[in-house]
């Protein structure tokens, strides 16, 4: 009898046991209550693009490859020992990067497989429109350079891929030039294209020449240090092949300047813009979230983060390519996204498509033209923004008096394709994305306390830092505050934040996340300034820092701010 329940126990264990490992290995960390695949992402057949097999299932050159073991394999990070400080100092000089260590790494490494379990479920079409892969590079290192075009290469299934077209925009680095050619002619059966051009034209430039040199039904661009990752390519030809006029980008996973670690970024973002024009991005909103079909369905974005995209060739041709009246960068992901949506197309993010990006420390050369993204942001808010131009030119004053130069062409294509309005573009595609500074400031100006003449004080601090008390100057900078539509004061992308409750809390400066919480106060009748979930009030010290504490009666708390007669601009916003 004890020995028959010992075995039932044994049994019984064996079965928990395989119930969770078969748990691991259908959902993994991610749960299984997502995992329910609409049934055409799992068919064996597409009605409109023929057959269908399993992700995992095309052929790739790397499958063949004996997975390179190594420094940085599976995406691994390499520290720089001590006594090559200064080997590593020169790299990023050089290149922005530690390119010391991108040297030490194979061209082939492994990286982590970061896509969603799903994705690897998924069936693609067999046949789908060949790429044509367009890397712009001006003294790109050479690891990075060609690990880039390795990954495409290795992780790529040959039939769709047309090429890789390398456009040189006038490097001067010795080893970018035949070497390079020699190297590349033996690359993937010599489907490694190289263009070169006269004089530095400016990365905008160079990729409407990759896009001009290309032949593939698809133009897909990618930055110079890249990795692409395990089955990137199908999940972006698929969406164009359903319909020509769908712009995709990858998922951009991150891989570190210092170390090349290679790490998962959130798939399910939307690129979006401020109206200073810098590049944003939001979460999808949880109610669209539940939505959603599957967990390896598309996100409709509303502005692209920049360099790596896929479009139809002739599609892009007829969009234009890019404003050839801009210059060197900057400015150009608006140009296209507005021109994307506005004229027809769509742009969406693709979950199950990874592709890392090193993101660079700094720039490391210069570009002949130095307003150049004035320029281009200008050009961008005449030809496509109508009214809604003035908002960009309210928050981002230096573009009033910049001149756009001859437009005339860039206009006549917009009347041409027919293309919708901005005011459709913002209540369709970018609605909820473009949230705070898409209204009028409340304030804008110092916050200061009268009976000390102290002023709060960036200090010239950014997100992270302290907020400082200083004598009032008037000349606004570090001292210039906007107090906006949600109740949050900023400087740029910095807002005050209070994260404590105590009396003595300290004020510091924390990325604005817009979503109120630690970041909104509100400037009540007797001039106080109340941190709405601490019910805490901003008090003035004379330790060169104001701390927040329970409001009272007192000079201390009295803070002066000039707020703007709202009652003219809120008018302006029905425009
Ligand atoms: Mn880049």
């Amino acid at each position: 009898m004890r020995f028959r329940l010992k075995r039932t126990c044994k049994c019984l264990g064996i079965l928990v046991t395989c119930i969770i490992v078969y748990f691991f290995v259908n959902c993994g960390f991610e749960g299984c209550g997502k995992q329910q695949l609409d049934p055409i992402h799992v068919a064996k057949s597409h009605p409109k693009l023929g057959k269908m097999i399993n992700i995992e299932d095309f052929w790739t050159p790397v499958k063949t490859k004996i997975v390179p073991d190594g420094a940085g394999s599976n995406g691994q990070p390499v520290q720089t020992a001590p006594e090559n400080q200064q080997d590593k100092d020169r790299a990023y000089a050089e290149y922005g990067f530690n390119q010391y260590i991108s040297d030490k790494i194979s061209l082939d490494r492994t990286i982590k497989d970061t896509r969603h379990n799903a994705c690897k479920k998924r069936t693609y079409p067999w046949s789908l429109p060949k790429a044509s892969v367009v890397i712009v590079f001006h003294n790109e290192g050479w690891s990075t350079l060609l690990r880039t075009v390795h990954s495409v290469i290795n992780r790529s299934p040959p039939h769709m891929l047309q090429e890789v077209v390398m456009v040189d925009d006038f490097s001067n680095k010795e080893f970018l030039k035949e070497k390079l050619e020699d190297y590349t002619k033996k690359l993937g059966n010599g489907i490694v294209k190289i263009v070169r051009t006269n004089e530095r034209v400016g990365l905008i430039k160079a990729r409407s020449i990759g896009a001009i040199n290309s032949v593939g039904e698809v133009v897909l661009f990618l930055d110079a240090h890249c990795e692409a990752n395990v089955g990137w390519l199908p999940p972006l030809l698929e969406r164009i092949a359903l319909d020509r006029r769908t712009a995709v980008c990858p998922t951009i996973d991150f891989i570190d300047h210092n170390t090349f670690e290679y790490k998962p970024m959130d798939p399910y973002i939307r690129g979006t813009f401020n109206w200073r024009f810098d590049y944003k991005e939001r979460p999808v909103r949880p109610e669209d979230m539940r939505k959603r079909k599957d967990p390896t369905q598309e996100v409709k974005s509303p502005v692209m983060a920049g360099g790596l995209f896929a479009i139809n060739r002739e599609f892009f041709h007829e969009l234009g390519l890019y404003d050839p009246g801009m210059f060197i960068w900057g400015g150009e992901q608006y140009e296209l996204s507005f021109k994307l949506w506005q004229c027809g197309g769509q742009l969406e993010n693709i979950p199950c498509s990874r592709v890392g990006h090193v993101y660079r420390h700094h720039v490391p050369y210069s570009y002949p033209k130095a307003d150049a993204t004035l320029i281009n942001f200008k050009r961008v808010a005449e030809v496509w923004m109508d009214e809604y131009k003035e908002w960009l030119y309210d928050k981002k004053p230096e573009l009033k008096n910049v001149d756009p130069g001859d437009i005339s062409d860039r206009v006549a294509l917009r009347k041409k394709l027919k293309c919708k309005s901005f005011k459709w573009y913002m209540e369709n595609v970018a609605n909820d994305t473009v949230r705070s500074i898409y209204e009028p400031l409340r304030a804008n100006g110092p916050i200061r306390n009268p009976g000390t003449n102290l002023c709060l004080d960036s200090l010239g601090r950014k997100a992270g830092g302290e907020v400082g008390l200083m004598n009032c100057h008037g000349m606004m900078g570090n001292q210039a505050f906007q107090y906006t539509f949600l109740d949050e004061f900023r400087q740029d992308e910095a807002c005050l934040d209070v994260s404590q409750s105590h009396s003595g809390a300290k004020i510091t400066f924390y990325g604005c996340h817009e979503m109120r919480g630690n970041q909104e106060f509100k400037y009540t009748s007797k001039k106080k300034l109340v941190h709405v979930i601490t019910n805490n009030c901003v008090t003035a010290t004379n330790r060169g820092y104001p701390v927040m504490e329970p409001c009272v009666d007192k000079p201390e708390q009295i803070w002066e701010i000039t707020l703007n007669d709202l009652s003219k601009i809120t008018t302006k916003k029905k425009a």
